[in-house]
């Protein structure tokens, strides 16, 4: 039967990749085509993301990647570009973590009460929510400008292109689309005066989304024509897609630079206590509810090693086992973390704040990020099931925190649950499998999970049975 091959551009917070996926009837392949690093650049201005070099990391990437069948983009959410009326790019686009949107939320829950965006988009609360964004932003000279919002992986296809569109999954997150029609929250954007014709037609994981240019195909030294296929571009839509579940009694937690822990749903949950609980509902492949809460995850790891200068994870992490566990933990769901800088610092006060032993080494601290981690994603699956009345026997745990084997058994035990462990590049691989289902290569949602538990490289975690010690450590930090 035939094979075919698909590049798979996933851009996360810290690094962005072209993968090419080999796909055929019972096969599944992926490798690396090439991977880039992405740092945000502080101006004068703020913290901005420098998407020029990530367009240049992604042609290099087709380059390296040789001919394929189509070409699909994903990546973080939230942000986006905005375009002048001659559709040329107005600046580089605001990073996500720049605290241009401080004091925001509470004008705009002045207009439209919290409760009530809760029942209309079912967003959980987060201060770079793209509404937010955009009530910053609306004063600025540069706003003034904008003809057009393309959200990061738009504009990229965009440039590939020279097609416009704004894919669902993604747009989910802006906080103006009602999860229960998929379409644009219409009276929310009016009462707050946002114009929704800034933003391109929806599209839909699967639709087409034009071919790469003449220039890009010389560029990339690709023939074509090469179609450019939508996917759940969203990465968190498209690692969910990727998780190798059997039937439905599952939780996934999602991790990178963030942990994304929840469920997959049928329907959203927008039940007051879903809100109190800071539980969102963003859109999945095929009208699935990713119904989950934000965890600070590995960014806490990493930035407290960029703080160290950057010694190599394994020996840390090997250290870190031999650490006491739960010794000190501290709430990684906490928007305190949130910007950048002096991350040991802040995670020692919070430790002395809540009368914990004060981590002193890396080690020391590295462990307490990792049981804090472990506490917060057991949390995050106790109180998702409880809220959805879903309940799950294993938890899937996926991204780049399946390298890190010491984290995959504190979630275990934290949850008191088995975790099955990979695939490591699930958004690209969910990535790869939309743009096969729409060339007819695989079946539904339950196949593409099928095709990825009989292909990719699993490790599963039992847990330890010292449940006593981590409803120790929750109720230390519920006491705070
Ligand atoms: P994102 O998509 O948000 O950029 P990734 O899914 O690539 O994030 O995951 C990045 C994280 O994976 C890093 O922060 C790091 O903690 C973890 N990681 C990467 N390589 C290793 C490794 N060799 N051992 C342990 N953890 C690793
Ligand atoms: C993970 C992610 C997450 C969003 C955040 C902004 O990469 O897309 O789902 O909440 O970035």
């Amino acid at each position: 039967t035939a094979v075919r091959a698909y590049a798979a551009v996933d851009l996360g917070a810290s690094s962005g990749r072209v993968m090419v996926g080999r796909v055929g009837h019972d096969t599944l392949e992926l490798r690396e085509a090439h991977r880039f690093g992405n740092r945000p650049v502080r101006l004068p201005e703020g913290l901005r993301w420098d998407v020029l070099a990530l367009y240049a990391g992604v042609l290099a990437g087709l380059r390296a990647a040789g001919q394929v069948d189509s070409v699909g983009i994903d990546s973080w959410a939230v942000d986006y570009g905005l375009l002048d009326a001659d559709g040329a790019l107005l600046g580089n686009p605001v990073h996500y973590r720049d605290p241009r949107t401080e004091g925001v939320p509470e004008k705009v829950w002045a207009t439209v009460p919290a409760a009530e965006l809760y029942a209309a988009t079912g967003l959980q609360y987060a201060p770079f929510n793209t509404l937010y964004q955009l009530a910053a932003a609306r004063s600025t000279a540069q706003f003034g400008h904008a003809a057009r919002l393309l959200l990061i992986p738009d504009l990229l296809a965009y440039w590939l292109t020279g097609q416009q569109g704004t894919e669902l999954t993604n747009a989910s997150t802006t906080q103006l689309v009602d999860p229960r029609t998929g379409t644009w929250a219409h009276s929310l954007a009016d009462r707050l005066g946002l114009d929704l014709g800034l933003f391109a037609p929806l599209r839909r994981p699967g639709d087409p989304a034009g071919e790469l240019r003449a220039e890009v195909l010389e560029e990339t030294g690709l023939t074509g024509p090469v179609p450019v296929t939508t996917v759940a571009s969203h990465d968190t839509a498209s690692a969910v897609a990727a998780v190798p579940a059997v039937g439905e009694r599952f939780a996934y937690i999602c991790t990178g630079t963030w942990s994304l822990a929840g469920l997959e749903l049928a329907a959203p949950v927008l039940t007051e206590e879903s809100r109190a609980a800071n539980f969102t509902n963003e859109l999945g492949l095929d009208g699935t509810v990713r119904y989950l809460r934000n965890i600070m995850g590995l960014w806490l790891l990493q930035e407290s090693v960029r703080a160290w200068g950057d010694p190599a994870l394994g020996g840390l992490l090997r250290d870190a086992a031999e650490v006491p566990a739960l010794r000190s933990v501290v709430d990684a769901g906490d928007a305190a973390f949130l910007a950048p800088g002096r991350m040991p610092d802040r995670i020692a006060e919070a430790c002395r704040a809540s009368g914990q032993p004060v981590p002193r080494t890396p080690a020391e601290t590295t462990r307490c990020i990792l049981d804090s981690l472990a506490l917060a994603h057991r949390r995050a699956v106790a109180d998702a099931q409880r809220l959805a009345g879903h309940p799950v026997d294993v938890v899937h745990i996926v991204g780049g925190g399946t390298r890190n084997a010491l984290l995959c058994q504190l979630t275990a035990d934290a949850c008191g649950l088995p975790v099955v462990a990979g695939p490591t590049e699930a958004a690209a691989l969910g990535n790869v499998l939309v743009q096969a289902r729409a060339h007819g290569l695989v079946g539904d949602r339950a196949d593409m999970r099928r095709l990825l538990a009989r292909t990719q490289r699993l490790t599963r975690y039992e847990p330890r049975g010292d449940a006593a010690r981590w409803r120790e450590a929750e109720a230390r930090l519920a006491a705070r």
